[in-house]
């Protein structure tokens, strides 16, 4: 009985510790922004996945880039996303944190956005659009990132395990990565080094239709459902049965504007506080390296609405494509509106009157 309250004791203390060490990490200057934030929760844990056992693999999840291979887009439906082998002998650039005295990018609401900056996104992304395909900066080869490494298409290095990024806690430091060298890019493409992607803030009620810059070239896609365009309110609750093309129902809410704002709304609160009370809650379940490391949980926010939202979006017409393109992994990053998803890069879900946003970043 002693031993076990020394236990309960020590456990309680070690907690404790660990919790204020996070503390102070998540408070030193270098690590102020959310995707640092969680690299300090899973990075370590992921470094952490060798068991005793040797289950896992010690070592951060990578991918095998030498296996590049054909990968399942949908049940029935055979993709290969992969770039070009070989290419550059130029050797790969270790990241580098920015330097602290640069100025602050800052993502702003796309129903806040001015026409000069909606001018400047214009640009870049024709510019990007324009690149050929072997140039890894154009749009293909960026959209083709999320098929990589959405359907299996690289084993994981010392492993035939393939890399999943959905469906687990990497789902949100990999879109995040992805984000942040796409807006890179972008604003190199113009040369402007305090570009930021806008994002779209569709749980709010004042960004629960598609943002109208979306509806005009080059941000307009045609692969969408028609059904939602403005001034359809979006279901943050949307779902849809999709294991094949033949198979491939969605089931509308009904509901009146009024109504599916308030439903939208309430789903929030689920999601990102009722629902989502512990960290694998919210985050997903561990995703580790190697044979056996993987796992199916996804987070609250995963789940919905960012599924449900692409799933709105994507087309549900053309036999043989419903749910394309961004209601599908593999096709999802070839519409623009993809790359505003929120959840992925908001930096918190507080009220727009104390704009979170406005912060900044690097
Ligand atoms: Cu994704």
């Amino acid at each position: 009985m002693e031993a076990k309250k020394l236990g309960l004791v020590l456990g309680i203390s070690t907690i404790v510790a660990a919790f204020t060490m996070v503390l102070h990490l998540l408070e030193a200057p270098q690590v102020q922004h959310a995707l640092l934030g969680e690299f300090n929760f899973i990075i370590p844990a992921m470094l952490k996945g060798a068991s005793s056992s040797g289950k896992y693999q010690l070592g951060v999840l990578l991918p095998n880039l030498t296996s590049c291979h054909e990968s399942m887009g949908r049940s029935d439906l055979p993709v290969y996303c992969c770039p070009p082998m070989n290419q550059s002998d130029v050797a790969f650039i270790d990241f580098q944190f920015p330097d602290p005295s640069l100025p602050l990018r800052v993502r702003r609401p796309t129903h806040l956005l001015d026409e000069n900056y909606i001018a400047k996104y214009k640009k870049a992304i024709t510019i990007m659009k324009s690149l050929p395909d072997t140039d890894p900066r154009s749009y293909s080869r960026q959209a083709n990132l999320h098929c990589l490494f959405c359907t299996g298409a690289y084993y994981q290095q010392h492993s035939n395990s393939p890399l999943n990024i959905h469906r687990s806690w990497l789902f949100f430091p990999w879109h995040r990565m992805l984000i942040y060298f796409h807006e890179r890019i972008l604003g190199g493409l113009i040369g402007d080094d305090t570009f930021a992607l806008p994002f779209w803030p569709w749980d709010i009620p004042e960004g629960m239709v598609i943002p109208e810059m979306y509806m005009k070239a080059p941000f307009f896609h045609e692969a969408r459902d028609i059904s939602h365009f403005p001034p359809s309110v979006v279901d943050l609750d949307y779902s849809c049965t999709a294991s094949s093309s033949d198979d491939y129902g969605c089931f509308e809410s009904g509901l009146g504007p009024e109504d599916q704002v308030y439903t939208n709304l309430v789903m929030m609160y689920n999601q990102m506080v009722a629902g989502a009370k512990k960290m694998e809650l919210f985050m997903g379940c561990p995703y580790k390296a190697g044979e056996g490391g993987s796992c199916n949980g996804p987070g609250t926010l995963e789940l919905a609405p960012h599924n449900t939202v692409h799933k709105w979006v994507g087309s549900n017409l053309n036999p043989g494509s419903r749910g394309r393109d961004m209601g599908v992994f593999y096709s999802a990053a070839r519409d623009p509106i993809f790359l505003s998803a929120p959840c992925q890069y908001r930096p918190s879900l507080g009220s727009l009157d104390e704009a979170p946003w406005e912060q900044g970043y690097q």
